[in-house]
């Protein structure tokens, strides 16, 4: 028999309402409707329908029942949730005269007509839509109609309306509460009076913001958590390390002071540090436990909201095992990452969404990520309507179908509900969830700020605003838990414990930076790379087996029976780009470094090269060689990263700074697109040790080279990374060769403990298959990688060279590729496959070795005003002694390449020609048009 069931979440009292009109005409209802009634029963009054007696039509009760049901919805829009008093919006759904009904009519029906915990206590609907209007209109907004999945849903709504999660089912300790909001109040009217008008983007007006974090927290160990990984900005942030970190106090009343003369300032290193609003902190909580609970919060760049996808990738990287080989393990149990948002920047920041859209997808879901809006209503002086279109702050989130619960900040018992309600959620479903806590900014921006000049109404009305501290502290005196005077006493415990500090401050001894040890000198250059022979053999076989009865597409099978002979004449050049990197990544796992590989389209690879996963050509099961793979002692993983390039590198950072002795790579899709995530390269990837004292040691890949695909497939804007190149803050290879490549991430991953940095990469594209490019099975025995690469046709007749090229990358395959070259061995050609740090011991001897060159002609392939050429040319003079530098490129350009092929093709011959060029002629060939002046 059918009953309320069959209509899955529909209300009932639209059901009622249908169930009306079929029985005046069944045909006026669809189908499934149709079919369903003519099975039905229809609801006795116990049930729903209102009962005889209350002599109220069943139009009315529908009305009633969807009153009810508005109320659920939208109730969050006639909440109190502005703290300075702003009307709420309201909507017309919540009036019981948009329904068609009465007050007197809602009193006449039952309760139950709306199955709720409430109804349960109500003794009629009136009672239920009250206690409906008590509930969802508070200084609570349940905001989750948007949550699409049923069960999701109906657990939202219980807890709302249980009230599992709020005095008195679980009591809050009021008088620890206001305890900790004193010393949090404290803290900030301290410094504020210590240290009047430096910045310290006070946490006033948000205070709730360290209970919510406390409660949080405490739930998270309850559950046995190991890792908590907290992303925040400025606002606040001082207040959360004090008191959320255990910063001590002493160590921040340092910074303010701000000792110049103490800083073990290291020249070598290059440090430079950072204001105290961006530094990272890091508690370990005991608690008994035999593994504690780590809080960690790592430093941030004032790029706001770039931290978030760091912040999941290090989430990611603690609850993940990788001691095995196969695929790791990910426990969504072990970490729980919490992201803390401004109201301007959380709608504004396009890494945001980005980040949100990483939350759900196999090589990216953290278990859930607890989001905290600190809405202050401001966004240094911007306004709410000048900062988002959506109706809150919090509107993106509504389409990843995260629930929000807005929440007024100056009603503590409801914010540490709202905590409880987010953790809850985030165990029983291992999703993300939203707390938009609403309060506002009792200073300016920073403190040296005037906000009465952009908000004089608001700051007029802040200035006669009680703290959420006095509020609290006077409802527990009006409820007789605390003494009157007793909370003053707490403030001037905390104002004098400060005082105490700042007397007792010996800022030289107090202040400490998180310096970075530098690199060991040389040990790059040490590092032995080689693979045996039979190891590599035997690795290559194991790459080959697939799965019994696993068809492997056509295509894909006969190259792979060429790699079957690959080790059979190890003199010749058998290994291909892709081939060399298998392996490399074979021997990495082999040595006990897991690996992750990620990108877009990274498991097949952009140019079809990779094929980490094959697919079966029949049922398309996967099957992952690098995963199966019996040598291996480390796990392996590789995803298709969604298409993203600042969030994904921010993941990929996170992850290896959070894993460091883990091998992880991100490939952009062509080079080019990597200025997408310039906020990550400039604030992370290539300062963050100066600054913070972290060691990254992250791989990209970037394809680059000009092969006449258009200005946009062209550079990974080499120019870009050697800019920031400085006090050995990465590596910069363009190599050419694949073992070049296997000896690269060789050493990479052998440098991960000892000497971490990062690695940039240029890599091929139509060279991936190259004759050229392709390398011996012996070069992988015997050799390690070279930093600089001799030409081996030259070297016999040094005395005889008059022109010394040196080049990078693609363009060495042109030139030595040419069939000038054959008419000229006069001139010999050299590779720099390491562009930073710059081999200068290397290009030293080898320019010395070429003694009878006249000059030495550096020749790239991008414009002048790019690539390596503005970078390399004085360490090109330095090792040249005295001979001249020229240098063959494109000319000047604003865009990287030409648009045509056929251009394309015209000025790459045209720096080959000029390259091999007789030497008087060749400089008015690469001679190049000045810039044009700049009117004006
Ligand atoms: C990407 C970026 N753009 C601009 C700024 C400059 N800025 C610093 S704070 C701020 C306002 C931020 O407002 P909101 O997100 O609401 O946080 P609040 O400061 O109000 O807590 C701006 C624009 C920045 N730090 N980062």
């Amino acid at each position: 028999m059918a009953g309320w069931d069959e209509f899955g979440g529909v209300n009932r009292g639209y059901v009622l309402e249908l169930y009306e009109r079929y029985t005046k005409d069944p045909a006026s209802v669809d189908p499934a409707s149709r079919a369903i009634f003519e099975r039905w029963t229809p609801p006795t009054a116990d049930e729903a329908a209102p009962p005889a007696e209350s002599g109220v039509s069943v139009r009315r009760a529908v009305g009633a029942v969807n009153l009810a049901q508005s109320i659920r919805r939208y109730g969050h829009l006639a909440a109190q949730l502005d703290p300075l008093g702003s009307k709420p919006p309201g909507d017309p759904s919540l009036l019981p005269d948009t329904h068609g009904v009465t007050e007197d009519d809602l009193h006449r029906l039952p309760a139950d007509l709306v199955p709720s915990p409430l109804s349960e206590r109500a003794h009629d609907m009136l009672e239920l839509v009250e206690a409906f209007r008590r509930l969802y209109c508070s200084t609570t907004g349940y905001d989750y109609s948007h949550v699409f999945v049923p069960e999701e849903r109906n657990w939202l709504r219980q807890a709302a309306e249980g009230g599992q999660f709020r005095a008195p089912a679980d009591p809050i300790n009021p008088v620890a509460l206001l305890d900790r909001l004193s010393q949090v109040e404290a803290f900030e009217r301290f410094l504020h009076r210590s240290f009047p008008g430096k910045t310290r983007f006070s946490i006033e007006g948000l205070d709730m913001l360290v209970p919510v974090l406390d409660e949080v927290i405490s739930e998270a160990g309850e559950a046995g958590i190991t890792s908590i990984l907290i992303g925040m900005a400025h606002r606040g942030r001082l207040n959360v390390m004090a008191h959320v970190l255990s910063k001590p106090y002493e160590q921040i009343l340092a910074e303010f002071k701000d000792p110049v003369s103490s800083r073990t300032f290291r020249e070598d290193a290059g440090w430079t540090g950072d204001v105290k609003y961006h530094a990272g902190a890091h508690r370990a909580i005991q608690d008994g436990r035999e593994i504690g609970l780590e809080v960690s919060m790592p430093p941030n760049p004032s790029h706001l909201e770039a931290i978030d996808p760091i912040v999941e990738g290090m989430a990611r990287a603690a609850g993940t095992t990788t001691d095995k080989g196969g695929a790791p393990q990910f426990d969504p149990k072990r970490s729980v990452p919490i992201l803390i948002h401004g109201d301007a920047a959380f709608p504004g920041q396009g890494i945001v969404a980005e980040t949100l859209n990483l939350g759900r997808l196999r090589g990216y879901d953290t278990g859930g990520t607890i989001h905290i809006i600190v809405n202050n209503q401001l966004g240094f002086t911007a306004g709410i309507r000048e900062s988002f279109s959506t109706s809150y702050a919090s509107g993106l989130a509504r389409g990843f179908k995260i629930p929000i619960v807005h929440v007024n900040a100056d009603d503590p018992e409801a914010c540490v509900e709202a905590a409880r309600l987010a953790f809850a959620y985030r165990a029983t479903f291992q999703r993300d969830f939203l707390i938009d806590l609403i309060g506002y900014r009792r200073w300016g921006h920073n403190e040296g700020d005037e906000p009465a000049f952009t908000q004089p109404v608001m700051y007029q009305k802040i200035a006669a605003h009680p703290t959420v501290r006095e509020i609290w502290a006077r409802t527990l005196v009006e409820r007789g838990v605390v003494e009157p005077g007793a909370p003053e006493g707490l403030t001037k415990k905390y104002m004098d414990q400060l005082q105490r500090a700042l007397d007792t401050l010996q800022p030289e001894k107090d202040f400490v930076e998180p310096l970075p040890g530098p690199p060991p000198p040389g040990a790059a250059a040490r590092t032995q790379t080689a693979v045996p022979l039979e190891r590599l053999s035997a690795l290559n076989g194991a790459l080959l087996a697939t799965p019994q009865g696993f068809s492997v597409n056509r295509k894909l099978e006969r190259l792979r029976e060429r790699r079957v002979k690959m080790f059979d004449k190890p003199d010749e050049r058998t290994i291909d780009w892709s081939a060399a990197e298998e392996l490399a990544l074979a021997s990495i796992l082999e040595d006990g470094i897991a690996i992750r590989v990620t990108g877009e389209d990274a498991e097949r690879g952009t140019f079809s090269h990779r094929h980490a996963v094959l697919h079966d050509a029949t049922t398309g099961a996967r099957h992952v060689a690098l995963q199966t793979l019996p040598q291996a002692r480390a796990a392996f993983e590789i995803h298709n990263s969604p298409l993203s390039e600042n969030a994904v590198l921010g993941f990929e950072y996170g992850y290896n700074v959070q894993a460091p002795a883990r091998l992880v790579i991100w490939e952009a899709q062509y080079g080019d697109f990597v200025n997408g995530a310039q906020v990550i390269i400039d604030e992370f990837i290539s300062s963050a040790r100066v600054k913070w004292g972290q060691q990254p040691s992250l791989v990209m890949l970037l394809p680059h080279a000009h092969e006449g695909q258009g200005p946009d497939h062209a550079s990974a804007r080499p120019e870009r990374f050697l800019q920031l190149a400085a006090d050995i803050n990465m590596r910069i290879a363009n190599c050419t060769t694949a073992a070049q490549y296997f000896h690269l991430l060789r050493r990479q991953a052998a440098l991960l403990l000892t000497d971490p940095l990062p690695l940039v990469v240029l890599t091929p594209k139509s060279l991936l298959r190259h004759p050229m490019v392709a390398s011996a099975p012996r070069e992988f025995a015997e050799a390690r990688f070279r930093l600089v690469m001799d030409d081996e046709a030259a070297a016999g007749h040094a005395n005889l060279v008059r022109r010394l090229i040196l080049c990078t990358g693609k363009i060495y395959v042109d030139l030595a590729g040419s069939e000038l070259r054959a008419a000229n061995p006069h001139i010999a050609i050299c590779r720099v496959e390491q562009l930073y740090p710059v081999p200068m011991r290397d290009l030293r001897s080898l320019v010395s070795q070429y003694a009878a060159a006249e000059e030495i002609v550096w020749v790239q392939e991008e414009p002048e005003n790019m690539g390596a050429l503005d970078f390399i040319k004085p360490y090109l003079e330095e090792a040249a002694g005295g001979r001249p530098v020229r240098q063959i490129a494109r000319p000047r350009s604003a865009s990287p390449a030409e648009g045509s092929a056929a251009r394309h093709a015209r000025q790459q011959q045209a720096i080959v020609e000029a390259a091999f060029a007789a030497a008087k002629a060749a400089r008015e060939k690469a001679a190049v048009p000045k810039p044009q002046q700049v009117a004006g």
